[in-house]
């Protein structure tokens, strides 16, 4: 993009403010042409991002220590005001740019972080792209400063100021409030979605705590048992990540009561880590770099890795704990049961990987290795208790991964030797060639059975799964691979585990199909079935996924009938369409039927809308949405109490929004 030379001729040809108005149409017209370049996409995830952006400023403003609460309002026109109590964005008058710095933040492209040079700023990620991409993808903006003992204001359509700011009278708060209208011309929806903003606020408040956060639904109003109100939630976190840490583990029992707590500055890195230990075999790390979830890690996680190994390692091997071990321990034993979460600020990141989620900036693998070697070495000579329990955890653990490949050994040989070694339940298809062929994972085996009479046998394979396949989170390595369901899986799609101490090695060299189709009905459980089975791939065939070889099936929601019009609809808008336009004949009454569950469909149905490759939707899953999947459940299994169940269920419907 070469506008940047444009502007300045423009700027130098002429200060007036017409002219000025120029620049703000060519600087904001590339993100409107090409918005996902700027925030990924212009879905419900694109979307979402308008107002993390805008929050990402107002958190910055805190960091710097300036801000103490940040308020979310979703409007009952479903703009969304952004409000803190920072110190306003500077409105003094620019003279280089011949107007207001207030309109220079809010209408040029990566203002925002020139003028506040203390502030984290995020480059290549999709944040931190700069509340001037929010101002372009917004039919409607206003921006309101409370400053230097004045208020200033300013208006925006698509970008483009409606006038130059303008002083509203005088006030001794500081301030910004911003209020946008995301453009439905870019936007494919607009509509917001209560939970991903209030889990985001939720996440921002552990991630930055001493910080007040609050998001109130004002399109509603709801019951709230102190007579009628708006839906809202508050956050703040004294402690930030030990709570974290402690709201991850709620429903795991707990190694020690102590929750390790590490905050240092190494090599001018900020690092900040908690960590616990439960009785679980999971590994729980989550990373973050400048309050973005790095969910493909990178060094930040590396250096983590690297120091919590040697510093284990090293203790044990002092306190001559590991004199009775037989094997060798290696990495994944010192994560077992580990729950974590690590949060560095890093001034210029480098993000990379194939949801630029991985951090490669090198020299923070040093900073946090140091911060982990020294503050969990500490921990760990005070707390003798604890670090004897630790180091027999990982003892234990070395133990169980050499029972678990043994098992493993013995399920592969056993296949092998059984002749075809498919599992019973599978009815496999007529083709052999994987490329053409697909398998249809199908919830529950009345499913099943329907699957199998509904679907073109030459190159469609069905395996039934009973109920819910094992929740993988919660068994132990070797247990998993004694679980029917899942050898079943395993045999079925004919691939082997890796023998070699990596349990994460996948050969998918035989691998017999090449979609592998999730089918689960369209209600709460189904979606919670999904995201287990997403789960499992993502945790034990990542490759799979990676190859885009996982797919989830989209069955309908309603049928609507009237006479001999029939319609399936995969959506609340779907329909009323179709009831509209049904309803528009003569005589008759518009039938809907809700299909619950598969089972409500016969054969026929379940292939003209779920099966057939010529109608029907597929979803494939990515990585990402597999990693949110995977994020969404480490949080909330362990044991499924009540309370969580509502979690799971606003959380199981965005797991799936854009796979
Ligand atoms: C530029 C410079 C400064 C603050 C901000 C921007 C700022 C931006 C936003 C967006 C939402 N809330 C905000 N609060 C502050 C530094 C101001 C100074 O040095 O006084």
């Amino acid at each position: 993009m070469n506008t940047g030379k444009l502007n300045e001729k423009l700027n130098k040809n002429n200060g007036k403010y017409s002219a000025e108005s120029i620049q703000v149409l060519e600087g904001l017209e590339a993100v409107r042409k090409r918005p996902a370049m700027y925030i990924g996409d212009t879905a419900t995830k694109g979307l979402h991002h308008l107002v993390y952006e805008v929050i990402d400023n107002s958190i910055d403003e805190a960091l710097a220590g300036f801000c103490r609460t940040i308020d979310v309002i979703i409007n009952e026109d479903g703009s969304v005001t952004v409000q803190d109590d920072g110190r306003g964005i500077p409105t003094d008058y620019h003279e280089k740019e011949k107007r207001s710095a207030l309109e220079v933040v809010m209408t040029v492209l990566h203002a925002g972080g020139k003028f506040n040079k203390d502030s984290y700023k995020v480059s290549g990620g999709l944040h931190g792209v700069g509340v001037s991409c929010v101002n372009a993808l917004s039919s409607y903006l206003e921006v309101v400063v409370y400053r230097d003992g004045k208020v200033y204001k300013q208006e925006y359509e698509r970008g483009k100021p409606l006038y130059p700011v303008k002083e509203m009278g005088n006030s001794e708060n500081t301030g910004t409030i911003v209020t946008f209208k995301a453009d439905n011309t870019i936007f494919s929806t607009t509509d917001y979605n209560f939970e991903i903003l209030s889990s985001r606020l939720r996440e921002l408040a552990f991630l930055n705590k001493g910080i007040t956060l609050t998001i109130t639904d004002k399109r509603e109003i709801e019951e709230n048992g102190n007579g009628n109100g708006y839906r809202s939630e508050k956050f703040y976190s004294e402690e930030g990540l030990k709570e974290f840490v402690r709201l991850l583990d709620a429903t795991r029992e707990k190694l020690t009561d102590n929750i390790i707590y590490i905050e240092t500055v190494k090599n001018e890195i900020p690092v900040e880590i908690a960590l616990q230990y439960n009785t679980s075999f999971s590994e729980n790390i989550h990373s973050y770099v400048n309050n973005i979830n790095t969910i493909e890690g990178g060094t930040h996680l590396a250096g983590f890795r690297r120091g919590l190994t040697r510093t284990l390692k090293n203790y044990a091997e002092k306190s001559g704990l590991l004199s009775k071990l037989k094997f060798d321990i290696n990495g994944d034993d010192f994560r077992e049961g580990l729950t974590a979460v690590i949060s560095v600020k890093v001034a210029e990141p480098q993000f990379e990987g194939q949801t630029k989620t991985k951090l490669g900036n090198s020299d923070v693998m040093g900073s946090v290795d140091m911060a982990v070697s020294t503050l969990l070495g500490n921990h760990l000579e005070e707390n003798p208790k604890d670090a004897r329990t630790i180091v027999n955890k990982v003892i234990l653990a070395a133990q169980a991964r050499h029972a678990a490949r043994k098992a493993r050994e013995l399920v592969q040989r056993k296949n092998v030797l059984s002749g075809s070694g498919l599992p019973g339940k599978l009815a496999d298809c007529a083709d052999r060639d994987p490329v053409t062929t697909e398998i249809f994972l199908v919830e529950g085996d009345s499913a099943g059975g329907t699957a199998k009479q509904g679907r073109d046998r030459r190159f469609q394979a069905i395996l039934p799964l009973r109920g819910k396949i094992l929740n993988v989170e919660k068994a132990m390595p070797h247990k998993i691979f004694d679980n029917e369901e899942i050898k079943n899986i395993f045999t079925a799609l004919g691939v082997s585990v890796g023998t070699e101490d990596d349990s994460k090695a996948l050969n998918l060299e035989g691998l017999r199909y090449h979609k592998v189709i999730i089918m689960t009905d369209a209600d709460v459980d189904g979606s919670h079935i999904t995201t287990l089975i997403m789960t499992f791939f993502y945790r034990h065939m990542e490759e799979l996924i990676k190859n885009g070889f996982l797919y989830i099936a989209t069955p309908p929601l309603y049928l609507v009938k009237k006479a001999k019009q029939e319609r399936y609809c995969w959506s609340e808008e779907e329909r009323q369409a179709a009831v509209e336009e049904f309803g528009k004949g003569k005589d008759g009454s518009v039938h809907i039927q809700r299909y619950k569950g598969l089972g409500e469909m016969n054969a026929e149905q379940l292939w003209d809308t779920t099966m057939n490759p010529e109608t029907r939707t597929l979803r494939q899953v990515t990585i990402e949405s597999a990693a949110e999947a995977d994020r969404i459940f480490s949080m909330l299994m362990g044991d499924d109490v009540p309370p969580r169940r509502e979690f799971i269920e606003s959380h199981a419907k965005y797991a799936n929004i854009d796979v």
